[in-house]
C-alpha cells in the first residue's frame, strides 16, 4: 500500500465494514462484475462468503438465514440477470415475512438512465420496488453506512421482509478518508423494536377466550420466527387449548404433545368457536377463514395476534385484534391469565384428543410397510423414526405428494426445525435452504425432495459438497410431477409434460462432486443410508425409488386446479 492510499478506504470496504459492524457474518453470493472483489474482500475481512451456482438459490439461502436468525440474510449478486435471478428469492422473503437484503451491483447510472446499452444494463431499483419492503440506491461512499443501516431496519422491523440495496459499480471504487469512513458507519440500535399490544386488546382477547367452549390456537411461522418458544409453550399449556401448527410452526411444541390437534385438523377447524391465530395469516393455507373447511358463518370468533395491523380483517371479521409483536403479546396474555386460569373445557379437549389418537392409530400400520417399490407411507415412516431419534435434525421439504405426506407424517420436536415451500408453495427452495440451515446452525440437515422439486436447485449439490456441509438429500423419485404414469394422449414420441426420464439416478449426480450417492429401493435401505449420512455428516444423496403410481394430482391441493369441460387427459 502506498503512503497516499494508506489512510483511505473505499466503497468495497465500507460495505463490508457496515455489515460486520451490524453483526452480519455471512454473504450468500454468485461472483461477477462488478462485485467479484466485494466477495473476495469480504472473505479476506473474515466474513463467510458462500458462493452458489445460481443466484436464486443464494437468495433462498439468505431468506431462510433471516428466518432462522432474526437478522437479515444477505445475498450478493451481479447486475441485471444476476439481480433478476436473486429477485425471485427477494419476493419470496417478502411474501413469507423473512428479513433479507438483496445487494446487487449495477451498471453506470448515466448510461442506464439514458438507456445507452451498458453491460448488463437495467434500472434494477425500479424493478425491485414492487416485490420488497424497501429499495435503496447508494451513489456516494459516505452514504453506505446509513444505507446499510436503513436496509437492516427495514428488513427486521415490524413485519419482516425483503429489502433491495443497489450498488452502482462506480460506488464500490470510490474512496474516502479512512477515519471519516469509519465514522460514517451506523450500528443499528434495536433493529426490531418491541411492539407492545394495548392492554385493552389483551383484555378483549382474554374475555373472548374465557367465554369459549371449544377454543383453538393456530400457530404460524410468525410464531416460530418470534423465538418466544418458552412463553408460547406456556400459553398453550396453561390454557389447555388444543393447537394446530402451520407447517413451519411444527415443533414449537413437539408434534407428539397431547394438545396437538394436527391429526384432528378438519374437526377442530370446523367445530372451534373461538380461534386464536398467533403469527399465521388467514390466507389460502387456512381457506381464508371461511367456506367448507370452517364452521357455519357467524359461529366462530377470531383472536388474531400479528405485528401488522393491516392483517386484521384481511379475510373475515376479527373480533379481538391483538396488534403487537408475538413475544410481547404472548407474555401480556400470560400475565393476564394468571396462575388460576380455567383450562379449556374437557368435553372439548377430550373429543379432540380422541379424534387425533384414532387417526394416528389408523395411520400407524401403513408407516411400517416395507413395500418395494416404496410408497410414500413406507418411505416416510422410515424417515419419521429417524427424526424421532434425532430431533436436532433440520428438515427441508418440497414437492407435491412428497411435501404433503411428509408434513403430516414426520413429527417435528423442536422449534424452527421444519423449513418448506412456505406461503407460495414454491418449488426450488430446497438446496438453498439446506446450505443456509447447515451454515447458520451447524446442525445436520435432512432434505426430503420430490424429484421435480429437487430439479429446480439440484446443481447446488456441488455447493453442498464444496463446503462439506452435513446435508442428506432424499429424492423421492416417482419419475415425475405428482406421478410418473401420465401418457401423451396423441401417442406421439414426446412423453407427457409431467413425466421425467425413467429410473433416473440422482445419486450419481452426488458422486460426481465427491459426495455419497445411495440407490435405495426399500424403507430399510433408505433408513440405513440416512442414518449413516447423519452420523457421518458427509454430503449424501439417497435416490429413493417410489412407486410411480403412488401420488395424486397436486398432492393435497388438487382442488385448486381449474377444470376444463372439453380437455382430454
Ligand atoms: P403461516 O404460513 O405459518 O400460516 P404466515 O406467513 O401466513 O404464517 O404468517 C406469519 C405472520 O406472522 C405474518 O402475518 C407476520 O406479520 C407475522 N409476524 C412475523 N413476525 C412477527 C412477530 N415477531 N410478531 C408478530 N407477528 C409477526
Ligand atoms: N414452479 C414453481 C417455482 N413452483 C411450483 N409450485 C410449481 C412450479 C408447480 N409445482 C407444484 O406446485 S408441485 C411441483 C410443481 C412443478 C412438483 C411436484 O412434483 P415432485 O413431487 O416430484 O416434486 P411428487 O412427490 O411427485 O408429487
Ligand atoms: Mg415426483
Amino acid at each position: 500500500m502506498s503512503a497516499e492510499t494508506q489512510n483511505l478506504t473505499d466503497g468495497f470496504h465500507l460495505v463490508i465494514d457496515a455489515l460486520k459492524l451490524n453483526d452480519i457474518k455471512t454473504i450468500y453470493h454468485v461472483p461477477g462484475i462488478p462485485v467479484t472483489d466485494l466477495g473476495r474482500f469480504a472473505q479476506a475481512e473474515g466474513m463467510r462468503v458462500i458462493s452458489f451456482r445460481h443466484e436464486q438459490h443464494a437468495g433462498y439461502a439468505a431468506s431462510i438465514a433471516g428466518y432462522l436468525t432474526q437478522k437479515p440474510g444477505v445475498c450478493l449478486t451481479v447486475s441485471a440477470p444476476g439481480f433478476l435471478n436473486g429477485l425471485t428469492a427477494l419476493a419470496h422473503a417478502t411474501t413469507n415475512c423473512f428479513p433479507m437484503i438483496l445487494i446487487s451491483g449495477s451498471s453506470e447510472r448515466e448510461i442506464v438512465d439514458l438507456q445507452q446499452g451498458d453491460y448488463e444494463e437495467m434500472d434494477q431499483l425500479a424493478v425491485a420496488k414492487s416485490v420488497c419492503k424497501a429499495a435503496f440506491r447508494v451513489l456516494h461512499a459516505q452514504d453506505i453506512g446509513i444505507a446499510v443501516a436503513r436496509a437492516i431496519r427495514a428488513a427486521c422491523s415490524g413485519r419482516p421482509g425483503g429489502v433491495y440495496l443497489d450498488l452502482p459499480a462506480k460506488l464500490l471504487g470510490q474512496t474516502m478518508e479512512a477515519t471519516a469512513g469509519l465514522k460514517s458507519l451506523v450500528k443499528v440500535i434495536d433493529p426490531a423494536p418491541a411492539y407492545i399490544p394495548s392492554p385493552v386488546a389483551i383484555t378483549r382477547a382474554l374475555d373472548l377466550l374465557r367465554s369459549a367452549k371449544k377454543p383453538l390456537i393456530i400457530l404460524g411461522k410468525g410464531a416460530a420466527y418470534a423465538q418466544a418458544d418458552a412463553d408460547i409453550r406456556k400459553l398453550v399449556e396453561t390454557s389447555g387449548i388444543p393447537y394446530l401448527p402451520m407447517s413451519m410452526a411444527k415443533g414449537l411444541l413437539p408434534d407428539t404433545h397431547p394438545q396437538s390437534a394436527s391429526a384432528a385438523r378438519s374437526t377442530v377447524l370446523k367445530e372451534a368457536d373461538v380461534v386464536m391465530l398467533i403469527g399465521a395469516r388467514l390466507n389460502w393455507l387456512l381457506s381464508h377463514g371461511k367456506g367448507k373447511t370452517w364452521g357455519a358463518p357467524g359461529t366462530q370468533k377470531f383472536i388474531h395476534i400479528d405485528i401488522d395491523p393491516k392483517e386484521m380483517d384481511s379475510n373475515i371479521e376479527i373480533a379481538a385484534p391483538v396488534v403487537g409483536d408475538i413475544a410481547s403479546a404472548v407474555s401480556a396474555l400470560l400475565k393476564g391469565m394468571g396462575p388460576n386460569w380455567q383450562k379449556a373445557p374437557v368435553e372439548w379437549t377430550s373429543v379432540v384428543r380422541e379424534k387425533a389418537a384414532a387417526n394416528i392409530e389408523k395411520m400407524a400400520p401403513r408407516l411400517q410397510n416395507n413395500n418395494v417399490p416404496m410408497d410414500f407411507h413406507g418411505a416416510l415412516g422410515a424417515l419419521k423414526r429417524i427424526v424421532a431419534e434425532r430431533p436436532d435434525v433440520i428438515l427441508v421439504n418440497e414437492g407435491a405428494n412428497t411435501l404433503d405426506f411428509a408434513r403430516s407424517i414426520i413429527d417435528i420436536y423442536e422449534p424452527r426445525k421444519r423449513l418448506d415451500v412456505g406461503t407460495w408453495g414454491i418449488m426450488g427452495i430446497g438446496m438453498g435452504y439446506c446450505v443456509a440451515a447447515a451454515v447458520e446452525t451447524g446442525k445436520p440437515v435432512l432434505a426430503v425432495e420430490g424429484d421435480s422439486a429437487f430439479g429446480f436447485s439440484g446443481m447446488e449439490i456441488e455447493t453442498i459438497c464444496r463446503y462439506k456441509l452435513p446435508v442428506c438429500i432424499v429424492v423421492f423419485n416417482n419419475g415425475g410431477i405428482y406421478r410418473g404414469t401420465d401418457k401423451n394422449p396423441t401417442g406421439g414420441a414426446d412423453v407427457a409434460p409431467t413425466v421425467f426420464v425413467k429410473d433416473a439416478r440422482y445419486d450419481k449426480m452426488m458422486e460426481a462432486f465427491g459426495g455419497v450417492g445411495v440407490y435405495a429401493t426399500s424403507p430399510d435401505e433408505l433408513s440405513r443410508a440416512v442414518k449413516e449420512a447423519i452420523a457421518s455428516g458427509k454430503p449424501t444423496l439417497v435416490n429413493a425409488v417410489i412407486d410411480e403410481n403412488a401420488g395424486t394430482e397436486s398432492g393435497r391441493i388438487g382442488s385448486l386446479n381449474p377444470q376444463s369441460v372439453v380437455g382430454k387427459k
